[in-house]
């Protein structure tokens, strides 16, 4: 395939990865994105790619199942029903399987791996078996869910092996090595001390936080050159002038609480503590998993709820929701964060959540405000946003308006503060102390 053809895939994994990878001289083993698809190793966009197949049959079992379907609501304080089957489970064996092959074969002697994501849980312990000379790391970019839930899955005691084959095991928050330590005691029986674990045969694993962060230098130099600035102007513009702009960006996903930011926004508008065209409400929905039958309804439901929102609330030429279910390149994403006077960010559960982040990064000039899910990662470092919890409506609507009315004084002494925080714990700065800590 044609070096053009690459396109990266969206969401705040690679987002993360793409920059360190290409500081690095490391290799990137995954799936290439499309069913039964055969490549020889690449390199592009300054990394080397080692492609690893997936058949149609894996990716429904493995992918859209046992790691959408299953772990990744589990893992999201069940907040949709996880789909228990051993087939999926026999899938995602199989193809965690292939990932530690890929792997023992393409790493050099002593080599340090890092596994990322809930997609691959069993590698480490996999790889190990393998190459029992190489240094592990793994890093869970989700929540990593207290004991009351991860009861539930059937392969409770596998996963937790599984994870058990690195050297190091790094979480968003504080409170996911707590609960995967509290995990391996009360089901493995094993001993820990602090964040190490300890192990029947005498290997010491240890788990610990590393929040993740963003390229906050990449942001704040792209919003400062002068077609970005103009063309968020342009947005606004196009907006039709409103007074105010509350934006979202997320991937159409029902853990992200679209849903609760619509309804009180709606309600705002509809008892009228927002005027008709004092505000507009920009939703960005990257299409995500689309054949993911719980994916499927939430998209039918965000579209019904933008649909009667603009029916009721709006007027010939006037729509106070813009709903674009579509994705966009970095200039625009950053351009929309320069224009929006409100980042709205509300999820139900989250393990960090990077647009937030990068909300931040591009408001060099101290305006704007960001609402903030308590359930979001992110909330632990960003104290100064206005903070919310998506399941109160009437929690989150005041938190909108505290946002939408705030001072300029107030919205800049926010900002420095969260700024100060991100410009210092910047996404090579995660990766540098994993990286430092797995190798120590
Ligand atoms: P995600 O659930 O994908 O990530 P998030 O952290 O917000 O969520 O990252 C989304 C990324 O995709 C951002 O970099 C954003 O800019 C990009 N994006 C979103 N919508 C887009 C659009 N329409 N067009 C283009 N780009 C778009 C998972 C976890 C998070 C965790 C990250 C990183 O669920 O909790 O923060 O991994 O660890």
């Amino acid at each position: 395939m044609g070096e053009g053809t690459w396109r990266r895939s969206p969401g705040g994994l690679v987002t993360a990865i793409a920059p360190v990878l290409q500081r690095r001289e490391g290799a990137w083993i995954g799936w290439p994105g499309s069913p039964d698809e055969r490549l020889n190793p690449f390199d592009h966009d300054g990394m080397h790619l080692i492609p690893v197949p997936l058949s149609a049959s894996e990716v429904e079992l493995y992918y859209e199942g046992f790691s959408n379907a299953t772990l990744w609501p589990l893992y999201h304080d069940v907040v949709a029903p996880p789909v228990y089957s051993r087939v999926l489970w026999d899938a995602y064996r199989t193809v965690n399987e292939r990932f530690a092959r890929a792997a023992a074969e393409e790493a050099a002697e002593n080599a340090v791996v890092w596994i990322q994501d809930y997609q691959l849980q069993l590698v480490p312990a996999m790889l190990r078996e393998l190459r029992p000379d190489l240094r592990i790391g793994f890093f869970l970019h989700i929540p990593f869910p207290p004991g009351e839930l991860f009861y539930q899955l059937p392969w409770r005691r596998e996963l937790l092996e599984g994870l058990l084959g690195a050297d190091l095991v790094g979480f968003q928050r504080p409170g996911g090595a707590s609960n995967f330590i509290r995990l391996c005691r009360r089901l493995l029986g094993l001993a820990h001390q602090k964040n190490e674990i300890h192990l029947e045969d005498g290997r010491v694993v240890r788990a610990a936080a590393f929040p993740i962060s963003v390229d906050f230098g990449e942001f704040d130099s792209l919003v400062r050159q002068p077609h970005i600035v103009e063309r968020a102007k342009e947005i606004r513009s196009e907006l039709g002038d409103p007074e105010c702009v509350l934006l979202g960006v997320d991937r159409l996903d029902y853990t992200k609480g679209i849903g609760q930011r619509l309804k009180a926004f709606g309600e705002l508008l509809h008892e009228g503590s927002i005027k008709p065209g004092e505000a507009a409400f920009v939703q960005i929905a990257t299409p995500s998993r689309e054949r993911v039958e719980e994916y499927m309804r939430l998209r039918d439901s965000i579209e019904l709820q933008v649909g009667r929102i603009n029916g009721e609330q709006g007027e010939l030429g006037m729509q106070p929701v813009q709903y674009m279910h579509q994705s966009y390149g970095r200039d625009e994403l950053a351009a929309l964060y320069l224009a929006a006077d409100v980042m709205v960010v509300t999820p139900l559960r989250d393990g960090m959540n990077l647009v937030a982040k990068e909300y931040i990064s591009c408001r060099h000039d101290l305006r704007g405000a960001l609402v903030l899910s308590e359930f979001a990662g992110a909330a632990d470092e960003l104290r100064q946003a206005f903070l919310a919890n998506p399941y109160d409506i009437d929690g989150l609507k005041r938190a909108m308006l505290a946002a939408m009315r705030a001072t300029p004084h107030d919205l800049s002494r926010r900002m420095r503060s969260m700024r100060r925080r991100i410009s210092t714990y910047d996404v090579d700065r995660w990766a540098k102390e994993f990286l430092a800590d797995l190798e120590s």
